[in-house]
């Protein structure tokens, strides 16, 4: 009788202590995951570098696809360092935007990659299905230049733009 006790009590003792690590290790991961989104790193094959938050002006991009053809309007924008854009999808999706090593500035492709807010993958945006979805690009702490992109599911429609960077 004693021994069937001891045994109830020490196996509601393990399940207890199994829930309490089950709790530990969500908070723990809670809590890891809020400290990484305010300053993503971004290590690509040129180097690490953390998001730049925009501190200027916000400009908008659409991403629109309808009978007309697929675009970015406007395609071509020049913005200030410092400044952010925000890509809106508006229509014909899924649209996303590639910058490509070549078509940026010599040691640009580090901070920008860390810069798309939610990157895929370096120097690449999420793909945008639904209206009103939105990628933002930071170009606060990237070099002056000309930043040349694309849309990877719709290049051959030609789909691109360009932002100048002064
Ligand atoms: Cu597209």
């Amino acid at each position: 009788m004693r021994y069937f006790a001891l045994a109830f009590v020490a196996s509601a003792l393990v399940a207890c202590g199994g829930g309490e690590k089950a709790a530990d290790s969500t908070a723990a991961t809670d809590s890891a995951g809020t400290a990484a989104a305010p300053a993503p790193t971004t290590t690509t094959a040129a180097g690490t570098a953390t998001a730049a938050p925009a501190t200027g002006t916000i400009h908008e991009v659409k991403m629109v696809g309808d009978d007309k053809g697929y675009r970015f309007e406007p395609a071509e924008l020049t913005v200030k360092q410092g400044d952010g854009v925000k890509f809106i999808m508006v229509s014909g999706g899924p649209h996303n935007v590639a910058f490509e090593e070549p078509a940026i500035p010599a040691g640009a492709s580090a901070q920008l990659s860390a810069n798309i807010e939610n990157a895929a993958a370096p120097l690449t945006s999420q793909m945008l299905i639904n209206p009103n979805e939105v990628i933002n690009v930071s170009f606060a702490n990237v070099p002056a230049g000309s930043y040349s992109y694309n849309c990877v599911p719709h290049l051959a429609m030609g789909m691109k733009g360009k932002i100048t960077v002064e």
